[in-house]
């Protein structure tokens, strides 16, 4: 019998955490590096900005200028981490959920708004970011993502592939395939689990019997951690020690972040139909940003000035991106099948054919 001792791959009996809920700095040594204040500043003023986003993607639904918008209120710390752990030639593989991810990656924000508002599969050029398409058939990206990682080993590349998946995604067989294939062939990818307890009215105990979903890569042979999902610094700390691990050659690693979707799963949903407020409430307690910034406020490593920046800029963001989305674009019906197969399926011909015809019906009427 080969392979890792089983010891060498188990999470931490607790999830990892640098910060108390409260943003004080937490009792106990940890295993993981704590990232330096200039990250954990990059990750502040990126929650600042990704906070406001998702508030203003939000009103944007209710203007009818969006079509549907999944937000990652509360979520901020993982989808800020997972952005800055990652360098420009790494690979990130999101999900519907990850639109703030996308942002803290530097894309366009209505580049990332055109899928959610239905304009496009997708609005960014992925190759350019090096960033998959957001995706919303549970779990497929993790094999994407493992395909991927594995590619970019046999090239020897160093590049790492980090990618995203929800609670529910890991009941998923892609998942395991996906788990199964990074671990035997080595993959260096990143597996980023932000467990926010609800598989849209799914709850967690009702998803898995698993001690905890990082015990889902322990059986493959997947190095597996549990960190607080909404302790930044610890978020950082966990996620840059995976990346790290992938890109050593040591295969894939598993994070499984404890966290909560503060609103509901999207915009068409009514959370209060299968969760309580005391809950919720419970989780505001330990929002990301208010904890980052206790913490760096407490260090000196951030000012009154610093904090008004970031908020000055987040206004400014918003504002900017409310314009842009108010103009209406030129859209091109036609692409919608553009980039979906390299070579097209005749089912999807005969879709493009319907189209065009009725395009053509119809301007023949005006
Ligand atoms: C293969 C597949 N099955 C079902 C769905 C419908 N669906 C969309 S979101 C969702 C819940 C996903 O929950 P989770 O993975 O925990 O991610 P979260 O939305 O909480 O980020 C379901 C079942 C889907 N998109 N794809």
């Amino acid at each position: 019998m080969t392979g890792p001792q089983p010891e060498t791959l188990l999470p931490s009996k607790e999830p990892v955490r640098f910060l108390t809920d409260t943003g004080a700095e937490a009792r106990g040594r940890s295993a993981y590096e704590r990232p330096g204040p200039e990250l954990l500043r990059r990750a502040y003023r990126g929650m600042v900005i990704g906070r406001r986003f998702d508030a203003q993607a939000t009103a944007l639904t209710k203007q009818g200028r969006l079509a549907v918008y999944p937000s990652s209120h509360g979520q901020e710390a993982c989808q800020v981490g997972a952005a800055l752990v990652l360098s420009d030639g790494d690979w990130l593989f999101p999900t519907y959920r990850e639109s703030v991810a996308l942002v803290a990656r530097g894309i366009d924000p209505v580049e990332v708004l055109s899928l959610l508002r239905g304009d496009a599969h997708c609005g960014y050029d992925p190759g350019r970011h090096h960033t998959a398409p957001q995706c919303t058939p549970l779990a497929t990206q993790t094999v994407h993502a493992a395909g991927l990682a594995y590619a970019e080993r046999r090239k020897g590349t160093g590049r790492v592939a980090l990618a995203c998946v929800g609670d529910g995604g890991t009941s998923e067989g892609d998942f395991h395939e996906a788990l199964n294939f990074a671990a035997v062939f080595k993959a260096p990818v990143v597996f980023l689990v932000q467990n926010n307890h609800y598989a849209i009215s799914v709850p967690l105990d009702r998803q898995t019997a698993a001690p905890s979903l990082a015990y889902k890569g322990v059986g493959y042979g997947v190095r597996s951690e549990r960190v607080d999902g909404n302790d930044p610094v610890a978020v950082l700390a966990v996620l840059s020690a995976a990346v790290e691990h992938a890109r050593s050659g040591a295969g894939p690693f598993l994070v499984e972040a404890h966290t909560y979707r503060l609103e509901a799963h999207t915009n068409a949903d009514d959370a209060s139909r299968y969760r309580s407020e005391a809950e919720a409430e419970e989780w505001r307690r330990r929002d990301p940003v208010a904890r980052l910034e206790v913490f760096l406020r407490g260090r000196g490593e951030l000012t009154d000035e610093d904090v008004a920046a970031a908020a000055a800029e987040a206004e400014e963001y918003a504002a900017r991106l409310r314009e842009r989305m108010n103009a209406d674009p030129e859209l091109v019906p036609m692409g919608l099948f553009d980039h979906v197969y390299s070579a097209p399926t005749a089912q999807l011909d005969e879709q493009r054919a319907m189209l065009r015809t009725e395009i053509e019906a119809e301007e023949a009427l005006s």
